[in-house]
């Protein structure tokens, strides 16, 4: 019974992307790359917003065929630059890549402009946490139904990120966990017993902590210093949105961003990183300057300095 639904969906997509694979070949863009278990979908959507870097867009696409309903979400761009002539609220067509490991959109044109509002990944929240401040306690449910405290894990470096198992994108929230399953190996040989880590899903209905356990066995060995979280929409919805985190059910899917947050073993939040361009070296070195509280201010000065070769 527990893997039965992640080898159900396994299948599902499997099917999916076979029937996908044969409806779309049909109409694929000019000079489209050919590599087999690679998918290719023509679509059509509403720009709601561009990301400040310019590489990530927030579309709210229609109906994918055999492969996504529609909804809002935000996409990776590849050989595409937005930042200049597309705005919120232009209609676009874009092609659709999805591979096993990845997915991207490319050949954006735009259609015609709408006059739609944007504002989806700025959540307005007032209980937005800054770098420095304690972060509230807060309980959920764990993989096995049991209560914990954010406070439980106090003496450690906490890393927390946000996902739902259903979650069709390989480069979205599978990207997270398979970033916290290298994370966990890299922190395990360097740090054991120093940190923690916690996947939190904002798909209150669905994942039970009896659907979180199968997910946490397809990423960890180690359930230990890894829980996958779950509770009811408004614990969640605290949680999340004093990282920022802006999610929203549409279609039985979810519209959503990601954020991953460093805390330190003091309870204060240090960083959050947005979207899923961060990488598990690039956290693991800032975990690592936590936990081994190197002189950072020395080496900034150093650098300014050269020439000043004071000893100290
Ligand atoms: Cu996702």
């Amino acid at each position: 019974m527990k893997t039965k639904w992640i080898v159900t969906v396994f299948c599902l997509f499997t099917l999916l992307a076979i029937a996908a694979g044969v409806l779309v070949s049909r109409h694929q863009f000019k000079n489209a790359p050919v590599a087999q278990a690679t998918q290719h979908f023509e679509v059509k959507g509403v720009i709601r917003e561009i990301e400040p870097d310019g590489d990530t867009v927030l579309i709210q696409h229609e109906d994918i065929p055999d492969f996504m309903p529609s909804m809002t979400m935000p996409f990776s761009l590849r050989g595409t630059n937005v930042s200049h002539g597309f705005a919120a609220g232009d209609q676009v067509r874009f092609e659709l890549t999805v591979t096993k490991e990845d997915s991207w959109i490319s050949r954006i044109e735009k259609l015609r402009t709408l006059n739609v509002t944007a504002g989806y990944f700025e959540g307005k929240n007032e209980n937005r946490l800054e770098a420095g401040d304690t972060v509230p306690d807060f309980t959920l449910t764990d993989q096995d139904g049991k209560p914990f405290h954010l406070t439980d894990f106090r003496g450690k470096a906490v890393l927390v990120t946000f996902i739902y198992s259903r979650c069709p994108l390989p480069n979205y929230c599978p990207l997270m966990s398979k970033n916290f399953s290298s994370l966990q190996q890299q922190l395990t040989k360097e740090f054991a017993g120093r940190f923690h880590l916690l996947s939190i899903s904002f798909d209150s209905e669905y994942d039970t902590p009896q659907v979180m356990k199968s997910y946490a066995e397809v990423f960890t060995k180690d359930e230990t210093t890894w829980t996958f979280a779950s509770g009811n929409k408004q614990q969640i919805m605290t949680v999340a949105s004093q990282f920022g985190l802006v999610y929203l059910p549409e279609a039985g899917s979810f519209a959503h961003d990601l954020r991953t947050a460093l805390i330190g073993p003091d309870g204060k939040l240090i960083t959050v990183w947005r979207s899923n361009v961060w990488t598990p070296a690039e956290v693991e070195s800032r975990v690592a300057e936590l936990l081994q509280q190197k002189p950072v201010v020395a080496a900034a000065s150093n650098k300014r300095n050269p020439t000043d070769q004071r000893d100290n």
